[in-house]
Formats: structure tokens, C-alpha cells, sequence
């Protein structure tokens, strides 16, 4: 899954896609370096980011999603808004990826069930002006496995099918470095809750602060070769999504491990 912000403020890309042009010339590009999907995202969630007006995030997104539909991707939006996803579908999205996992807007889960699209349902804490005063759990894996488990049942009560929804751990969104690695730790625990899962490692802080030099973060972009290590790992899992800034080493990588896969699974001659 290719990240595509037309956001001034996004931690790794803000304002470099800001344009109309620009957003869709990068959607075209991740489009043929191999990405299955484009998530267009109209609001930032970096840490600390305010809510982006409605009709903001509407003229960020929806020409983006009329010119990439039927360009041969999937489009995914990424939006906290139901009346964003209604709008983005009527123009050719047919994933909503909602960070909120239905709990920022009360309509989102109704909406998405009754357009019939993917839905991509994060785990999430409160918006990210507070998330990282949420970082308190007994257990991140058993919270999170609960948590997540409670917005799977919302949504299928909503009567979002089985087979649309695909659950996200929501790195970095009200947890730390190390709740992250946690969470990387125990996959498993997660897709015990029986759907597929998308992962959101790109580029982001605990990663900048593994490879740390002193007090020095590794800057966004210069995490690109660890973001693609873990894909290769999370490939192996059987994870079903990367969503990602850079496309070609991550369809690398899951090359790599799905090779592996194949020639563990043959018995030597
Ligand atoms: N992370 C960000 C935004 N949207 N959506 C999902 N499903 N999972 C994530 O981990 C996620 C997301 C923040 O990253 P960005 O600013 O690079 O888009």
C-alpha cells in the first residue's frame, strides 16, 4: 500500500505532494513502481496535529481519487470521516482506511457497510493532539488484541462483511518504541483475531530511534532500508499489507521472503 499525503504536514512527506498535480503524479509513480494500492490521506496524524477541516480534507482528496481511479490501482482513503468515504468511493475509492477504527466519527462503520467497500479498521486511542498521553497499558499485546477485537465486533454489528476488513495494530498511534516492538513481537496474538492485518512501520520515529546515534534520530527518510527489513519479516509472517512510503524495495523484500517461503516448504532431493 503506497502512502500518498496531500498533506502540508505529514512527519515524513508533509507538503511535498500538496499540489494536485504533484499528488497524482507520486500516486501514478508508486502505481508502477508495483504498489497493489494507493492510500490517499487528506488530514495528518502525525503526533500532536490538529483535525484538518472537513471541507479541507475533501478538496485535498477527492480530485486526487477521480484521477487515479481506473489508472489499474486500488485506491484506499484514508480518512476519519464518513462523509469523506462516501465522497471518495462515489469517485472511485473502494478501500476506506479510517485510523480510528470507527471511533472518531459515530457514522463511519454504518457508512462503509453500506457501501459495501474494504474497510481497514486501526487501532486507535483518542485523536493525536492527546495520543501520546494514551500509552498506558497493562499489556500493549492484550490491550490492543481486546481493544482491536472490540472494533472488529462493532463493525461486523454494523454489518461490514468478513471478508472487508482487514485490522491494523496502529504503530506509534498511543504507543511507544518499545509498545511498538512489542506489538511486532506477537503478531501472532493478533492475527488470532482472524483477519488480515496491515502493518504501518514507514519511516517511523521507533525506528528513527533504533538507529539513533546518541541523542541524533535517524531522519524519516533515512529509515527507508530498515522500514524494508521489517517488511521482509512481516512478509514471512504472512502479514497481508505494508502501507508504505517507497514501493520498490518493499516488493523486494516480499519477494525475498516469499522465495525463502517456497524453498523452505520443498523437501531436499
Ligand atoms: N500511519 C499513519 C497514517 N495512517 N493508517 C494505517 N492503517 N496504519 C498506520 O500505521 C498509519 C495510517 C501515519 O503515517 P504517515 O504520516 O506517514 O501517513
Amino acid at each position: 500500500m503506497g502512502i500518498l499525503n496531500v498533506t502540508p504536514d505529514s512527519f515524513s512527506d508533509g507538503g511535498e505532494h500538496l499540489s494536485r498535480e504533484a499528488a497524482i503524479a507520486h500516486g501514478l509513480r508508486l502505481l508502477a513502481e508495483g504498489a497493489d494500492l494507493i492510500d490517499v490521506g487528506g488530514e495528518s496524524t502525525r503526533p500532536g496535529a490538529g483535525r484538518a477541516p472537513e471541507a479541507t480534507e475533501l478538496a485535498r482528496v477527492i480530485p486526487v481519487v477521480s484521477a487515479l481511479a481506473g489508472s489499474g490501482g486500488v485506491i484506499c482513503v484514508d480518512t476519519m470521516r464518513a462523509v469523506v468515504a462516501e465522497r471518495a468511493v462515489a469517485a472511485g475509492a473502494s478501500v476506506i482506511n479510517d485510523v480510528s477504527g470507527g471511533l472518531a466519527d459515530p457514522d463511519m462503520l454504518q457508512a462503509v457497510a453500506g457501501l459495501g467497500v474494504g474497510y481497514v479498521a486501526m487501532h486507535w486511542r483518542g485523536h493525536s493532539d492527546v495520543m501520546t498521553s494514551l500509552t498506558h497499558y497493562d499489556d500493549v499485546v492484550g490491550g490492543v488484541v481486546a481493544e482491536l477485537g472490540e472494533r472488529r465486533e462493532a463493525a461486523f454489528a454494523a454489518g461490514i462483511a468478513p471478508a472487508n476488513l482487514v485490522l491494523d495494530p496502529g504503530l506509534g498511534f498511543a504507543k511507544t518504541a518499545a509498545q511498538n516492538w512489542e506489538l511486532l513481537g506477537h503478531l501472532d496474538r493478533l492475527s488470532a483475531l482472524g483477519q488480515p492485518l496491515l502493518i504501518g512501520a514507514s519511516r517511523k520515529r521507533f525506528l528513527g530511534e533504533l538507529l539513533a546515534v546518541g541523542d541524533e534520530l535517524r531522519p524519516p527518510k533515512q529509515r527507508d532500508d530498515a522500514t524494508a527489513a521489517l517488511t521482509a519479516l512481516l512478509a514471512a509472517q504472512g502479514v497481508w499489507g505494508v502501507r508504505t512510503h517507497t514501493v520498490t524495495a518493499q516488493r523486494d523484500a516480499i519477494e525475498v521472503a516469499q522465495r525463502l517461503a517456497g524453498a523452505r516448504a520443498t523437501t531436499p532431493a
